[in-house]
């Protein structure tokens, strides 16, 4: 039977990887993001390349009235929803503590923590109601450790990892998988929109060392989502091989 996947972010990055790798696969999509142009588009590309149906959602993860909405508006045949992923997030600024600036941490709390929550409240009831589905939310290597002037965007994932273990444990009854999946560095648009456009201080992030690509984290999402149903691996830390944790680098 065809199954679908439900994945926030899909506009770029690893929500867009994995959208492809799934719909690969025969997955349905339901892919969500803000820019419904691009969305769009990829929903257009998925379906010429792999025949799938693919449903684009535009909504923003902080708002939670949209997000509701969106989800109790799905036609009753795209509530099936096999599997969720929690990808949509986002680092604004990288700046110590004293001089790191409030609205972009609201931001950062806003997207990758309380969007998360909301996406996850509106779609694990329709999970229950069928006995089973899988949850992965995106963590970080950030969220194991801290790093200098990670602050705000470190503790948004620190909460996605224990919101994750929450979720484990309280959804255990309905037979719900949770798996979270910390990525170390990846080039994806990630740090053009932490520095705000500004491409020198985002391309310096990937000098001297191969980092992650999307597809590295697309491939190990959908591992993670076809494994057999007694089996659930409920957290993931994979970096690049020059990256041992959230601080050390080797990098030539
Ligand atoms: P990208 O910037 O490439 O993609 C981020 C995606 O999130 C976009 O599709 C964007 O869509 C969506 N998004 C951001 N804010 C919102 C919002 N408020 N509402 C809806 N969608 C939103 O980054 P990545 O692919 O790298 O990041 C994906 C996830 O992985 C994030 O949670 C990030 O924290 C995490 N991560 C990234 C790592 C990296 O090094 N790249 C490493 C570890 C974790 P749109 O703009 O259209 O709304
Ligand atoms: C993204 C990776 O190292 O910028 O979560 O925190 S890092």
């Amino acid at each position: 039977m065809t199954k679908t996947v439900l994945i926030t972010g899909a506009t770029s990055g690893f929500g867009k990887a994995m959208a492809k790798k799934f719909a690969a696969a025969k997955y349905n999509c339901i892919i969500t993001g803000r820019r419904g142009e691009i969305l769009q588009e990829v929903a257009d590309e998925l379906k010429e390349s792999f025949g799938v149906n693919v449903l684009p959602l535009v909504f923003d993860v902080q708002d939670k009235q949209a997000v509701f909405s969106a989800i109790e508006s799905l036609p009753q045949e795209w509530k099936v929803i096999d599997v969720l992923i929690n990808n949509a997030g986002l680092a604004l600024g990288r700046d110590s503590f004293e001089n790191a600036d409030l609205t972009d941490w609201d931001t950062m709390i806003d997207t990758n923590v309380k969007g998360l929550v909301y996406v996850s409240k509106a779609v694990v009831p329709l999970m229950i109601a069928r006995k089973q589905g899988l949850v992965i939310n995106l963590g970080s290597t950030a969220a194991k450790e801290t790093y200098p002037a990670g602050n705000i965007y470190c503790a948004t994932k620190a909460a996605v990892d224990m919101i994750s273990k929450s979720m484990r444990v309280d959804l255990l009854p309905h037979k719900i998988k949770v798996t979270a999946i910390h990525p170390g560095s990846a080039d994806t648009d990630f740090s053009n929109i932490r520095f705000k456009g500004d491409e020198q201080k985002a391309a310096a992030v990937y000098a001297g060392y191969t980092p992650l690509h999307a597809e590295d984290v697309a491939n190990i999402a959908f591992y993670c989502a076809t494994l057999p149903p007694h089996v659930c691996i409920n957290d993931l830390v994979v970096t690049c091989t020059a990256q041992a944790n959230a601080t050390a680098f080797y990098k030539e």
